[in-house]
């Protein structure tokens, strides 16, 4: 069980709420994650797929992946707004959006901007294993072995309004890599 996806990052911040109480066990809802499988090893990459990421969309838009296949996903925002790439499944988008409002809220990002000085200072570093944010104009990289079990895996962008504007893009197993 990797501990590195989305609820690591509420985990960040709640031990940053209670840092100084000696409060170290803090993993709320954890157990819940699907399995969607773990960060990829980079000396055993299968595939290569460059996405592009922009007003509202990701292209390519759909996956055709097999199970067990470790893809490196070179990203790049080309679009004008901070963008997200997510690999979960429904449920772990949606708690994740609920996240992302808040960053929002509390000045940690903006359209245009992440502001790391302040989401290191409240605890959210944002350093999930499953998803990249870019910056307009940024690229980056995301290496993922899709090992889980869980098969309505999709990838979305959870800054608000974008997911809903069509920001996602489906995935689809076709067999086992081996
Ligand atoms: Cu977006």
């Amino acid at each position: 069980m990797t501990c590195a996806q989305f609820g690591n990052w509420t985990t960040l911040a709640v031990v940053g709420l209670l840092a100084g109480a000696g409060a170290a066990n803090a993993s709320p809802g954890h157990g819940e994650d699907a399995d969607i499988g773990q960060t990829g090893d980079i000396s055993h990459i299968d595939r290569e797929i460059e996405v592009e990421l922009g007003e509202m969309y990701f292209d390519p838009d759909d996956f055709e992946i097999e199970k067990g296949e470790t893809v490196k996903f070179v990203l790049k925002n080309v679009g004008r707004v901070v963008h997200e790439f997510a690999i979960a499944t429904d449920d772990m988008h949606d708690a994740h959006a609920n996240e992302m409002r808040a960053m929002m809220k509390g000045g940690m990002m903006t359209t245009r901007r992440l502001d790391h000085d302040k989401m290191r200072s409240q605890g959210m570093m944002h350093t999930d294993a499953n998803a990249r944010l870019l910056e307009p104009g940024e690229a980056t990289e995301l290496v993922w072995t899709f090992s889980g079990d869980a098969e309505d895996i999709l990838i979305a962008c959870n800054v608000p309004g974008h997911r809903a504007g069509g920001m996602e893009a489906g995935i689809v197993f076709t067999g086992d890599h081996s």
